[in-house]
């Protein structure tokens, strides 16, 4: 394939640049320029690199086909970081044959070379983009191909249903040894128990990567600025003893113990004719159904009320170095003071538990990608499809579901993804991956 050129480290200064070039004849383009050129492959040698502009000293290193990241032959430049030095070195690769890579483009010419998969593609990117080492960790495990290798072991178990439904459905008259329709039924449970057992990690999976969204609710002036900043340990949002403070929605992540908390603070909610203060509080409505959790701020000892809500809640009582007797606590309750922070502490471990984050096991394949869960929803829609036919004896129509279900799952590692998909999911990569 024609070579193609961009730079792999972030633009701006830096001490080192890589630029990387991939394509049939990208070590002859080099050449042109780079001088003495390394003699062997994977061999980082200092020369000289000449530009239209000046002469740069870096190092060059080439690999050949099929042993580099895209499989094909490659070339990498280590130059001096800058903007102006890295562009024109750019600019010397186009001017001798390269022409600019796309985002993604190294990475999808290692997919088409069989380098990679789609699952391995998207745990480069998890891991990429990832915030917490959790989130690194279930990346690498995509990279490592867990995911991979445990839906081709299910595609693997179909095909041999699929072969058998077939000869079944092709020589029924032959008295062939075949399994009969309950071991069949078996077999697609088992597989469909799998299918479920990757699942049922999607909760877990949305807390790695998303984290946790946790929205602080009450009556104005009971203390929930306050909290945020003490969460936060910072002066983020204007406190004040005037009801009704905060009118916007502020939202700010700490990361605790490698989990994101995602803190939404919301203005206190009350009837008011105030227009500016009734958006906020729509959006405070807002913010308690996009939440995991919702801290229910109350900064009275004796209040009674409880919050309605779908999601879990957490009863906070604030200001207790104010209250007379101290307060219960129970798993949905605690006491606290955000104005002198204490509990403050308590209360991020307690929402840390109410998740049970610290169990996840992160050796195992932990879903966090949508595109994941969606085929393998698909394929156990499917499956579900041939077991029901197999039920009615309609060996045809099990056939037709059973290879539905198989190619849903050939989209998790690409063996059956559109050109649409795999598009889409290269270009999220930066340019130079
Ligand atoms: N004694 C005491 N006062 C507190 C505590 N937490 C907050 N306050 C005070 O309570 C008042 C209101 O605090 P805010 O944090 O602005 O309350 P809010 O719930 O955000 O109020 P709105 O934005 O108006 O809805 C301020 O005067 C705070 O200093 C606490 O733990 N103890
Ligand atoms: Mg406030």
């Amino acid at each position: 394939m024609e070579a193609i050129v961009a730079l792999s480290t972030p633009v701006g200064r830096s001490a080192v640049a890589v630029i990387r070039m991939s394509g049939d004849n990208c070590i002859q383009i080099a050449q042109k320029f780079f001088k003495p050129f390394p003699k062997a492959a994977n061999l980082l040698k200092v020369g000289r690199l000449s530009t239209q502009s000046f002469d740069e000293q870096a190092m060059c290193v080439y690999f050949n086909a099929p042993h580099s990241y895209t499989g094909e032959d490659m070339v990498e430049f280590h130059c001096h970081g800058g903007v102006a030095i890295s562009s024109a070195v750019i600019e010397t690769c186009l001017k001798n044959g390269a022409r600019m890579a796309q985002n993604g483009e190294f990475s999808k010419r290692a997919f088409i070379n069989g380098k990679q998969n789609l699952t391995n593609a998207e745990g480069i990117i998890e891991m990429i983009d990832a915030e917490t080492n959790a989130c690194v960790r279930a990346g690498v495990n995509l990279l490592e191909n867990k995911l991979g290798s445990t839906t081709v072991a299910i595609q693997d178990e179909l095909t041999d249903v699929i072969g058998q439904t077939e000869v079944a459905l092709d020589y029924p008259e032959e008295d062939l040894e075949l399994p009969t329709l309950q071991q069949t039924q078996v077999r697609l449970q088992q597989s469909i128990d799998k299918i479920d057992k990757l699942l049922a990690t999607v909760q877990e999976g949305k807390i790695l990567k998303y984290g946790i969204n946790v929205a602080i609710i009450g009556e104005p002036n009971v203390g929930k600025s306050s909290l945020l900043n003490a969460f936060l340990n910072t002066d983020r949002a204007i406190v004040s003893d005037i009801a009704g403070t905060t009118r916007d929605v502020l939202t700010e992540t700490i990361v605790y113990k490698d989990v994101k908390f995602n803190f939404v603070d919301t203005a206190g909610i009350r009837e008011t004719s105030n227009p500016i203060e009734a958006e906020g509080i729509k959006r405070a409505n807002k913010a308690i159904e996009q939440a995991d959790v919702v801290l229910f701020v109350v900064d009275d000892q004796y209040n009674t009320e409880s919050f309605k809500c779908n999601t879990k809640v957490v009863k906070v009582f604030n200001k207790c170095d104010t209250y007379t007797t101290p307060v219960e606590e129970t798993d949905s309750q605690i006491a606290i003071s955000a104005k002198y922070n204490q509990g403050v502490e308590r209360l991020k471990q307690k929402i840390y538990d109410m998740f049970s984050v610290g169990q996840i096991d992160l050796s195992q394949v932990i879903l966090t990608n949508a595109r994941h869960v969606d085929c393998l929803q698909k394929a156990k829609g499917a499956l579900e499809e041939a077991y029901q036919s197999s039920l009615c004896d309609t060996l045809d129509c099990v056939a037709v579901k059973l290879k539905e279900a198989w190619d849903y799952l050939g989209e998790v590692t690409g063996t059956s993804a559109s050109e649409e998909i795999i598009n889409r999911i290269y270009s999220k990569f930066c340019l130079g991956k």
